[in-house]
């Protein structure tokens, strides 16, 4: 992508690294897209039929908690055999480079950490741990191999849903989903960001899912610039800065590189 809104959004990101300010990103599903991970409303985003909007929700649990565990760990295992792409890189790239920025995700894929991001704010939870429904403890979930992989694709779907190692407890898991409200710590952590940004990445969100999808305007209400990146349009194109059409593997990497942060 060559056109200039690449080139004014870059000089605004080397502007605010300039001036010392702040930087934040709003990631969403389509960041791990060259991953291979199905986004929430992309036509891939379809498990035995059902909707992610008709699983991820606390009555989908409640009326067949194996059925909703089983999508997770099929989600899982696709996580754990993807790889960071160059988007997620370039962004741990950019928290390398310039201590004032702040990754928010909606993701809970933990790519970006994978990727080398060490400060990753996860508003929507991380699917690599359950939480037990007894104690409340939320612990990481075992590594394949160990028995309790996740459920391969087809493979495994005699999975006991995983017990609390605490107290032996039944398990969700660790997700926010729709209609929860979102941990607080994290929730204030990204408003804080998009409040004093300087510049908001916007990078692979339809912005369709609240309160997250609001952060944009807390930005834009603070004085603050926003680039969106994705190949479509989104419910936030016509409020956003520079609206950066094309794929995140691309877009990204270039648009930091022309704002002075090396690539990975
Ligand atoms: C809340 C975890 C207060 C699950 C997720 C009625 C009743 C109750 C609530 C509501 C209601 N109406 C509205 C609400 C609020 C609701 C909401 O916003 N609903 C939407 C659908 C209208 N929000 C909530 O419920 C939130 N809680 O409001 O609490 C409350 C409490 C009670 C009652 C009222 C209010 C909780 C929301 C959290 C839900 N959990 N994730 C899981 O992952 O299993 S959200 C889920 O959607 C994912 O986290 C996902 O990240 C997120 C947003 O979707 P996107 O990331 O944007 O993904 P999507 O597929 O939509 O888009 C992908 C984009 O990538 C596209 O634009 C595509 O073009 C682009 N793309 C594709 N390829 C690439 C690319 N971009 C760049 N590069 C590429 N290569
Ligand atoms: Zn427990």
């Amino acid at each position: 992508m060559t056109d200039n809104r690449l080139n004014e959004a870059a000089q605004a990101v080397r502007q605010a690294m300039a001036d010392d300010g702040w930087i934040a990103a709003l990631t969403g599903a389509g960041v791990s897209a060259e991953s291979g991970i199905p986004t929430f409303r992309g036509a891939e985003g379809l498990w035995r039929g059902f909707r992610a909007e008709e699983l991820a929700t606390p009555e989908a649990f409640q009326r067949d908690p194996d059925n909703v565990w089983q999508w997770y760990m099929w989600r899982r295992g696709l996580v754990l055999d993807a790889q960071p792409n160059a988007a997620h890189k370039a962004l741990a790239a950019l928290e390398r480079h310039h201590r004032g920025f702040t990754l928010v995700t909606q993701n809970v894929d933990g790519l970006h950490q994978r990727a080398g991001s060490e400060r990753v704010v996860e508003l929507h939870g991380n699917i690599h741990h359950a939480r037990c429904l007894q104690c409340g403890r939320a612990a990481r979930l075992p590594e394949p191999g160990d028995g309790d992989g996740p459920v391969r694709d087809g493979e495994r779907t005699d999975m006991e849903t995983p017990r609390c190692p605490q107290c032996d407890g039944s398990t969700r898991p660790h997700i926010v989903w729709f209609g929860e409200t979102l941990p607080q710590q994290p929730w204030r952590q990204a408003h804080a960001a998009a409040a004093s940004a300087d510049v908001l990445l916007v990078i692979g969100t339809s912005a369709a899912v609240y309160p997250a999808a609001g952060l944009i305007d807390v930005t834009l209400a603070g004085g603050g610039r926003v680039i969106e990146i994705n190949p479509q349009a989104t419910d936030a194109s016509e409020r956003v800065t520079w609206a950066l059409r094309g794929p995140a593997g691309d877009v990204l990497p270039e648009l930091l590189q022309a704002g002075g942060v090396a690539p990975a």
